[in-house]
């Protein structure tokens, strides 16, 4: 289209303008910051962000903020699949324990030296499992930080593919989370967590990059389709638990130090209604 050209030399200077922004107004980065829940580590930039990020959006609503939002954080710096080990190591540190990592579904707190693939170890939990639209852990959704969490190995593998819906029994280190024999339901404390994780995937990934189009909707049984359930359930999560501490400076750091990228319920959690 000849429009894109012109449209995205006018994005990169308003990102400019933005980062330009950053920098003068937000003088107390390197100030004490507000508790210890919310502190990165050391030498790790967790910076608040101006909301020109996400001037496009808004005042729009339904298919042209959903558009909108696709726009802006698609603009965006990669991982390997190697390189996402030390970043869970930074995004999903213990608050309390700068050695380990808060693991997503049992809540545990584990070493961050850890990561591996025996009992015991914790590894790399895609949240939109992987299987939904296949997409593998080539550079891309299957390597993208806002769904990508510590779990215990054999956690990780109870979850293994199943869409997400109330009801189900505990397991070993469930820490409250469930499963039956087609759905999981995570601990209560993360609920809206997944919810937005699964949500960001959605208006990330539309098809338009050599990867599927990734959607919502209402099944427990999407099998390898590039669909993820259940909307009405995640939608009751999301209202349930709203963003919290450690949940946002996970969304800082990886737009910081990481993927230069935001995921937009984080930051407006009435997006959510807005699109869905
Ligand atoms: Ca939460
Ligand atoms: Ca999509």
């Amino acid at each position: 289209m000849p429009v894109t050209p012109v449209r995205r030399r006018w994005r990169t200077v308003a990102l400019a303008a933005s980062a330009a922004l950053v920098g003068l107004t937000v003088p107390a980065l390197t100030a004490p910051s507000a508790g210890a829940a919310s502190a990165p580590p050391a030498g790790v930039a967790s910076a608040a962000y101006d909301d020109t990020y996400y001037a496009d959006a808004i005042g729009r609503t339904g298919p042209a903020l959903k558009d909108s939002l696709h726009t802006i954080i698609s603009d965006q710096r990669k991982l390997s699949y190697s390189a996402v080990w030390d970043a869970l190591k930074v995004t999903d540190q213990d608050p309390n324990n700068s050695g380990n990592v808060i693991l997503l579904y049992s809540g545990i707190s584990r070493s961050k030296s850890r990561n591996g693939g025996n009992t015991g170890d914790w590894n790399r939990e895609h949240v939109w499992a992987k299987s939904h639209g296949d997409f593998g852990t080539s550079t891309g959704p299957g390597t993208d930080l806002h769904h990508l969490r510590p779990e215990d190995v054999q956690v990780n593998s109870i979850r293994g593919n199943k869409d997400f819906d109330n009801g189900g029994s505990a397991f070993g280190n469930s820490g409250g989370s469930l499963t039956d024999s087609n759905s999981f339901e995570p601990r209560d404390a993360v609920k809206g967590d997944v919810a937005r994780m699964v949500l960001y995937m959605a208006v990330r990934y539309e098809g338009t990059d050599g990867w599927p189009d990734l959607e919502p909707n209402d099944s427990v049984t999407n099998g390898s389709a590039p669909y993820h359930g259940r909307l009405s359930v995640l939608k009751q999560w999301h209202q349930q638990d709203p963003p919290d501490a450690f949940e946002k400076r996970r969304n800082d750091v990886i737009h910081a130090s990481y993927q230069h990228n935001r995921n937009p319920f984080i930051d407006h959690p009435e997006w959510v209604e807005a699109i869905w």
